[in-house]
């Protein structure tokens, strides 16, 4: 089974039960976030983890080591040239090395499981994408959620997916989904999609009570937390720019795992890079909840 080398400061957390956040490391890379935002992602979304009481461990996979939290030194090393590592790739990664394995979030709910951290914060996770009836493009991540013990806080899915088919799909693998203070599934930049969550949560001793009363051994729970609003992007704009955008897509061939940077570029053109700081704005609140929500589960 998978070895994980947890930082010194998270092994003591771990120890003394303390609250502990696992934190993906595809956004930080060059796979997510373009420079210097990336670099304020980390820094915005590790001090948020702190400020709510929970000691951050951002994963990754460093010269074929499984990290869980990184010293701050270590922090350039995640800003960079990344192989993109989902939880299939994770044992590849460690036996030839990688120098840098840039976790995706089914990744690092795996390796959070294995560390024994239970709250994992992310941006937007990976789903169903649109025309997967066709290409069968369904992200690692739903399965991960079902599969290890974990809470993951998100602000719902990237946004061009098909999130209708996302929410039909967790609800097939039995992965409750709890609107945090919400009744909407968020759509990232925008509050909400128009579709309802299956559950409304208020507040992170309910979710630590949810979880505690999981019906599976290894499974886990999404907690969808809307952007907060004097972030929030303009709908009606963000829909029209993202149905261009994939229509490129299909025109040009872009498929499969070039598809998220290509999107994401045509957002923040279209933006006038106002998609930038609302993605750091909800990374950063997102990573505040998770961190409330391991307080609670600790204390438990
Ligand atoms: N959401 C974004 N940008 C990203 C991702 C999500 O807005 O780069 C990353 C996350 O790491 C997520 C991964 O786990 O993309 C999903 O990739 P795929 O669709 O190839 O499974
Ligand atoms: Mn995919």
């Amino acid at each position: 089974m998978i070895d994980v080398t947890c930082s010194p400061e998270v092994s003591e957390a771990l120890r003394e039960r303390r609250p502990v956040v696992a934190m993906e490391s595809t956004i930080y890379s060059n796979l997510g976030l373009p420079a210097p935002a990336n670099s304020e992602a980390l820094d915005r979304c590790v001090a948020a983890v702190r400020a709510h009481g929970a000691v951050p461990a951002v994963t990754a996979v460093l010269d074929g080591v499984v990290r869980v939290g990184l010293e701050e030194s270590e922090h350039p090393r995640i800003l960079g040239a990344a192989r993109k590592a989902a939880e299939r790739d994770v044992p590849v990664a460690v036996a030839q090395g990688w120098e840098f394995g840039a976790t995706t979030v089914s990744a690092s709910v795996a390796i959070a499981a294995a560390a024994g951290v239970a709250v994992f914060a992310t941006g937007g996770l990976g789903g169903v994408h649109r025309g997967a009836e066709r290409t069968g493009d369904v992200s690692a991540d739903l399965d991960a959620l079902a599969h290890h013990r974990v809470v993951t806080v998100s602000a719902g899915a990237k946004a061009f997916l098909d999130l209708p088919r996302t929410l039909e799909y967790l609800e097939t693998v039995g992965v409750p989904v709890l609107g945090w203070q919400h009744d909407w599934f968020p759509a990232f930049y925008t509050r909400s999609s128009g579709l309802p969550v299956a559950h409304r949560v208020e507040s992170a001793a309910e979710v630590a009570a949810i979880f505690s009363n999981l019906t599976r051994a290894a499974s886990g729970l999404l907690v969808t937390v809307p952007i907060p609003e004097d972030d929030e992007l303009d709908a009606e704009h963000l829909g029209a720019v993202l149905d261009r955008a994939l229509a490129e897509c299909d025109d040009a061939a872009i498929t499969g795992a070039a598809i998220t940077p290509f999107v994401l570029g045509r957002i923040s053109e279209a933006t006038a890079g106002g998609s930038i700081p609302a993605n750091l704005a909800l990374a950063e609140n997102n990573a505040g909840v998770a961190a409330q929500i391991a307080v609670a589960l600790s204390a438990t």
